[in-house]
Formats: structure tokens, sequence, C-alpha cells
């Protein structure tokens, strides 16, 4: 699998970088990480991205506060893909690094994300990666399952968690009687989304769960509207 290159300007982006690094380490996705500043340090970041490519690197993150050129300088020699962070620091609040990174003039792109936007910059690599990677891929979208998941959890009182062998097998609106959520496999297998679950025995569990909650409220009709019968 491809790396992705981490450059920080300054050390003091270390916890910024941290973001980018924990969820490639979540990934199992190989980077590396160095310091290297496009002002004080030049030579030796326009000799990363020179040389990125041909040293098994996918795609580059540069993050970098105040006036933030790390990630331009970096993109200037290299047509890897680099994302930058905007890193946020005492003075303008992360705006200075914001407009300095996004504002890349025509032909040397630099994809910007949030100010202290680590994580996302982490995500964006791996997408990159993944669109030659189907492993990557499908954790990609089993992270974005759970991720689901774990807000439709905290909707706990009007969202029936249907599990199914441990795993969560879907959830249906109490309110609305719908089918809210499956799991990113159900796309993959390319099955339509009622057969999928009648496969799995998956349609009687979320049923029962419904009935049970329409008993305990002293609901006399359910209405069903995702295709689960
Ligand atoms: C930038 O200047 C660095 O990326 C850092 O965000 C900012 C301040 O650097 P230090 O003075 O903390 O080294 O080049």
């Amino acid at each position: 699998m491809k790396k992705v290159g981490i450059i920080m300007g300054s050390d003091s982006d270390l916890p910024i970088v941290t973001k980018a690094t924990d969820t490639l380490k979540a990934l199992e996705i190989p980077f590396e990480v160095h310091v290297y500043s496009a002002h004080r340090t030049p030579v030796e970041a326009r000799d990363f991205a020179v040389n990125a490519r041909e040293n098994g690197f996918g795609a580059i993150i540069a993050a970098a506060g105040m006036a933030a050129h790390l990630a331009g300088a970096i993109a200037a020699n290299t047509t890897l893909p680099v994302i930058g962070i905007p890193c946020k620091s005492s003075n303008l609040d992360g705006m200075d690094a914001l407009l300095s990174t996004v504002q890349m003039p025509t032909g040397i792109p630099v994809a910007t994300v949030a100010i202290n936007g680590g994580a996302n910059a982490a995500l964006l690599c791996a997408q990159i990666i993944a669109v030659e990677d189907k492993e990557l891929a499908a954790k990609l979208d089993a992270k974005r399952a759970s991720d689901a998941a774990k807000v439709l959890e905290k909707d706990y009182e009007r969202v029936f968690v249907a599990e199914c062998d441990g795993e969560i097998a879907g959830f249906v609106h109490a309110e609305r009687y719908e089918l809210l959520y499956y799991p990113a496999m159900v796309n993959i297998l390319g099955l339509a989304v009622d057969e999928m679950f009648r496969r799995l025995g998956i349609a009687a569990k979320l049923m029962a769960a419904v009935e049970d909650w329409a008993r305990e409220n002293d609901i006399k009709e359910i209405r069903l509207n995702s295709g689960i019968s």
C-alpha cells in the first residue's frame, strides 16, 4: 500500500498532526511524519516533495500555521495529491493559515481541510489511496457505518437498534417506522436492502423489536415503509 507523508511546519503543530496519525493508524495505513518548514528548512521540504512519489508515497498532508505556505510549497514540487491542514495560532484563530492554504493560484492545487482538521486530512488521504484498494475502501465504508451507528445510538429514545449475532443489523425510527440505517455491507454486495435483510433473517428481529415497542406503547397499527416485512 502507498504511504502517506505528513509534513508539519513546526513541532508545535504536533497536536493537530496527531489527529491525522491516529486516524491513519486505525485504518492501518503506513505513514511517515517529518518536521520541515517552507521558510525555515525550504531545501528539506522541497527534497521530500520532489522524491515522494519515488519513495512510495501516495498522498501528502502538510500542516502549518500563520502564513502557511507549506502545503503550497510541497504541492509545487510534486503531482501527488497534497492535503493542507491550516493550524490555528494565537493571533488570528487560524484564519491566516486557512486563507494561505486554501487560496492556491491555478495550476498547483491543495485540497484544504478545516482549521485543525487533522482527522479529515487523514480520511481524505485514505479515500485517495482506496480508489485502487478495495480492502481499504471496505474499511472506510465500515467506519462510516460505525460513525452513523454512534450518532443513532444517541437517539435511543426514538430509534430501535436491532442486533444480529452481536452486530448492529439496522435501526428503525419509532415515529416514522422507517429503516434508517443498515451496514455498508448491504451496498457492497449489491443486493436490495429488503432482500439482504430477508437473507440474513434480520427482518424478523427488526419486526419483533417494533412490535415490542408498539405493545409497550399501546400502538395498534404499525406501518413499515422500508420494504422490511
Ligand atoms: C508555522 O508557524 C508552523 O507551522 C507553526 O504552525 C507556526 C509557528 O511555529 P513555531 O514558532 O511554533 O515553531 O511555520
